[in-house]
């Protein structure tokens, strides 16, 4: 994992400076950090101000800070980026600094914020900042509190941070159109002691969705719930980084929702707790325990758990949102005969496409040829094959050699003997069973499959 981080001076502090910030007396605006890539960013220790324990952006970054007079001063720039959703695919959207999500705003519980907002979209903008306390007048709502921010302005939001835990900031005017395009970003607010509430690991991410259409890079904005790509901080499986801890940490995962639907956040391997919601930290008393978190639109949490070695899939348990991009219009083929039906189509289609008649795991194995720009419908490779899967998917990594603070993926687990579920191999029972699909089924000879995914 290498650290890309580049720091670019924001184009020209003196053209988007005095004249367009009006309050705080900043006579120069703090540098606009800009990230060039989607691979996680090492956590981002505080240089300076209250010390806390930085979380890990999965396929993200936090941004750093200008200590000015004892406030914190951090400069988003809102802006059209290109985000590589997985390898294979890149989306035009809309972001921060450079990528989308946006980077994280971390600072802590007791902190005065100043953060400056520059508005390079073609549009007027604003930023809300979801679940934080503050005066009605920095809430960031469009024709309600403030007006939009104009193109090419920048803006000043200022308050004190009153509660620690997990936030989130995305626009609040043409929002339909600005967070399907991908504008939305974490806020993290650590408690004031640091031994408060400690974990060995800290990871956050954002739930989020959109409707591109294969072949193509940029979002349908006016899509209400049929978006075909499900993602965790806009990327997809297999994009999406694994979580890596040693064996006994105490590991937390912060997820907040942007999407338009819920999504059952599930995590084989060790139980977890649910320890903070949108208001902040539950008392100990009434954490309950669970292996699937329902989280609602808009709504956040925060899981912890004790780190068991394995590899552990953690995913969204509604299962077309652990797949990609596909047709729609695909109906269930599962135990229909339809050889008689494929000779007269191939007639007529010599390159007709049968799919799914045993399942569709063999979607996974074929190696399709696809349009330019799209991700196939399930797709990464693990140990032992094909996983078929893809969107909201990732894998909890846990080793006992792994180095605190080392979050570079180790590779597949090495099961200790014993412990794999394995073929058996002795003597099979006479028992009948309703007929499996013959032997011969493929008289029909079909190309399988030429042309691009149905869709
Ligand atoms: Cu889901």
């Amino acid at each position: 994992m290498t650290n890309r981080r580049s720091f670019v001076r924001a184009a020209g502090a003196s053209l988007l400076g005095a004249t367009a910030v009006s309050r705080a007396g900043a006579a120069t605006l703090p540098e606009a950090a800009v990230q060039t890539t989607a691979a996680t960013q090492p956590p981002l220790p505080p240089p300076n101000g209250r010390p806390f324990q930085p979380i890990v952006t999965l396929n993200g970054w936090s941004l750093p800070w200008r200590l000015r007079d004892g406030v914190k001063e951090f400069h988003l720039v809102a802006e059209p980026v290109v985000r590589e959703i997985a390898p294979g695919m890149r989306a035009n959207l809309w972001g921060y600094n450079g990528q989308s999500p946006g980077p994280t705003i971390e600072a802590v519980e007791g902190d005065r914020v100043r953060i400056f907002v520059t508005n390079r979209l073609p549009e007027v903008t604003t930023v809300h900042w979801h679940g934080i306390l503050l005066p009605s007048g920095m809430d960031g709502v469009a024709g309600l509190t403030q007006p939009p921010i104009p193109v090419g302005k920048t803006w000043v939001y200022e308050f004190v941070l009153q509660r620690s835990g997990t936030f989130m900031y995305h626009p609040h005017a043409d929002e339909m159109v600005q967070m399907a395009m991908g504008m939305m970003g974490l806020f993290i607010v650590h408690p004031k002691d640091p031994r408060q509430l400690r974990a060995e690991r800290d990871f956050g991410f954002i739930l989020n969705a959109y409707d591109i259409e294969p072949g193509s890079a940029t979002p349908r904005v006016n899509t209400m719930l049929d978006f075909n790509l499900w993602t965790w901080n806009s990327r997809a499986f297999p994009g999406i980084a694994p979580l890596v801890a040693r064996t006994g940490e105490r590991v937390r995962i912060r997820v907040g929702n942007l999407t338009m639907t819920n999504h059952p956040i599930h995590m084989h391997g060790p139980h977890f707790e649910v320890v903070g919601t949108d208001g902040g930290w539950v008392p100990r008393s009434a954490r309950w325990p669970e292996v699937t978190t329902d989280i609602g639109v808009g709504q956040m949490r925060a899981i912890e758990f004790d780190a068991v070695a394995g590899d552990w899939a953690i995913h969204c348990h509604k299962s077309h949102h652990t797949m990609n991009a596909m047709g729609h219009g695909v109906p269930t083929m599962i135990g229909v005969d339809h050889r008689a039906v494929v000779e007269k189509i191939t007639r007529l289609i010599p390159d007709y496409m049968v799919m799914g008649e045993r399942g569709m795991h063999e979607m996974a194995e074929m190696e399709m040829p696809l349009p330019d720009n799209t991700l196939p419908m399930m797709t990464g490779t693990g140990p032992f094959g094909p996983v078929g899967m893809g969107g909201m998917f990732s894998v909890v990594k846990v080793r006992d050699d792994v180095a605190p603070g080392d979050h570079r993926d180790p590779g597949p687990y090495r099961h200790p003997p014993g412990t794999l579920a394995h073929e058996y191999t002795g003597a099979l029972p006479d028992t009948p069973r309703a007929a499996a699909p013959p032997a011969d089924a493929g008289t029909v000879q079909v190309r399988k499959p030429a042309g691009p995914h149905h869709h």
